[in-house]
């Protein structure tokens, strides 16, 4: 368009000054008869020298119509000419713009032709991934356990939080959440258990013992399933620690060197290293007939307790643990003095019911702290290999 509108303002003057010299012709003849045929002295002699113009114009002016006529004719000419030619050329100007617009539009048609083909592939993939994510391909875990995060988040983040973490043990065919506590005695903590308000259930049955139920951030059990994949990793050892607090907010602790659990078909059975702490070893108790280290897990509707088929405690006949302690699940062993899952509050007892959370061995001049949260966490020790 540019080229259309500079070659119009080039020709403009010229077809103006054509004009121009054409009608100042017709205007006034006298004047361009002086000027055109000032080369033939003859006639300009006889104008100038006659008295009356009108007089010895007649017969020059015969010539100089003539003349004049002429010169009109090939101006007029000259005139169609450029035109023509102007013409021409316009079109030819508008057919080369009108192609380069054609190029300039197959270019940018290529170019669109190619982005939607990208955006295409771009809208497939992000499609493939979403499917993918939701179907088939597990959450990126953190880590294999929270010491494992711990470890590799260390020199890296320069305060790990406590929170909610995705691991992958080692071996486990899936990934699941967890709580991690980060900041308790040096962090590195996987949380299997809490009991703190009594806002969660634990009154359940072995399905859910086994799977895990309740909040990751306040009361849950992590299931036996779960945990047993977390201390059952190849060349690794846990410790569990078990965190207490009394009603007078008092604080205690039980931690055992090596914690594991048999497999499913041995219900899940414990196995405890060497004690340490300040709150006694409840879980082993005082006599061996209670002693809970190596009992298998018991749940409301899976009787493994050892009282087979009842046992005597507190000159009462119990044929049920689970159902003595409101039917929470266990690793009771003729009940014992350790009870985790229990109650953190009060509530009207029935029959001698054991339902409060229990950890015996931690007493006060003889008498049992009433106990109003707990957490049982695990952690890898560092081993020699
Ligand atoms: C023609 O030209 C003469 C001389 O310049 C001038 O005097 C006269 O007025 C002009 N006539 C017209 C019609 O323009
Ligand atoms: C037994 O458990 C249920 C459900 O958690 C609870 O509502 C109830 O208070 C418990 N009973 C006692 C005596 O603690
Ligand atoms: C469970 O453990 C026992 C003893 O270690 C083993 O014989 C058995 O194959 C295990 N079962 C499964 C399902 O892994
Ligand atoms: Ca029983």
């Amino acid at each position: 368009m540019m080229w259309t509108t500079t070659v119009l303002l080039l020709l403009l003057p010229h077809l103006l000054s054509s004009t121009d010299t054409a009608s100042s012709t017709n205007v006034n003849q006298s004047e361009s008869d002086g000027e055109d045929f000032s080369d033939d002295p003859g006639k300009v002699q006889k104008a100038l020298g006659g008295v009356k113009r009108w007089d010895t114009c007649s017969i020059p002016c015969d010539i100089t119509v003539k003349l004049l006529r002429d010169e009109k004719h090939s101006i007029c000419g000259q005139l169609q000419q450029s035109l023509l030619t102007f013409g021409r050329s316009t079109r030819k100007l508008i057919r080369d713009v009108m192609e380069e617009q054609q190029r300039a539009l197959d270019i940018l048609s290529t170019q669109v032709a190619e982005l939607m083909t990208k955006v295409q592939t771009l809208s497939s993939e992000v499609q493939r991934s979403n499917t993918e994510m939701y179907s088939m391909k597990p959450v990126q875990s953190h880590g294999r356990d929270c010491s494992d995060i711990k470890d590799s988040l260390v020199s890296v983040v320069p305060k790990i939080p406590s929170g909610i973490y995705i691991i992958h043990p080692e071996n486990s065919d899936s990934s699941f959440e967890v709580f991690c506590e980060m900041d308790y005695m040096g962090g590195g903590w996987t949380v299997m258990q809490r009991r703190n308000d009594g806002l969660t259930d634990f009154k359940r049955p072995w399905a859910d013992y086994i799977d895990g139920f309740g909040n990751l951030a306040g009361e849950h059990w992590l299931g036996l399933r779960k945990v047993f994949h977390i201390v059952n990793q190849k060349d690794t050892r846990f410790q569990i620690h078990v965190a207490l607090v009394s009603q007078d907010d008092i604080t205690s602790y039980a931690s055992y060197d090596d914690f594991r659990l048999d497999n499913e078909t041995q219900f899940f059975s414990i196995h405890l290293g060497r004690y340490a702490g300040s709150a006694g070893d409840a879980f082993r108790g005082y006599d061996q007939e209670q002693n809970q280290d190596t009992a298998p897990f018991s749940a409301s509707d899976v009787d493994n307790d050892g009282c087979n088929p009842s046992c005597s405690m507190d000159s009462r006949v119990v044929e049920s643990c689970s159902t003595q302690h409101n039917h929470t699940g266990w690793w009771f062993n003729q009940c014992g003095l350790a009870n985790l899952n229990g109650s953190p509050e009060d509530a009207e007892r029935h029959q001698g019911q054991r339902t409060r959370i229990l950890w015996d061995t931690w007493r006060q001049n003889g008498v049992p702290h009433t106990i109003k949260s707990v957490t049982m966490k695990v952690r890898r020790i560092a081993t020699n290999n």
